[in-house]
């Protein structure tokens, strides 16, 4: 699943910062992503569809808080 290869805690690579800590930092890079090219857009699409849209907002947001401590 592609929100794993952002988000799985166990392989290290929690959230866009890569801090296994996903929260409003993540928020701002998703933010930065949308205002770019659509080949960086679907390199970081999170739900599949090829372009950053709401979607992808609701599904980081569903992620909030997983690994942070
Ligand atoms: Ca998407």
């Amino acid at each position: 699943m592609i929100l794993r290869r952002f988000f799985s805690t166990a392989s290290g690579l929690g959230g866009l910062n890569e801090t296994d800590c996903v929260d409003e930092k993540d928020t701002d890079i998703l933010t930065g992503i949308l205002r770019s090219s659509s080949d960086v857009q679907k390199k970081f699409d999170l739900t599949g569809d090829g372009t950053i849209t709401e979607r992808d907002f609701d599904a980081l947001q569903d992620l909030y808080g997983n690994g942070c401590s």
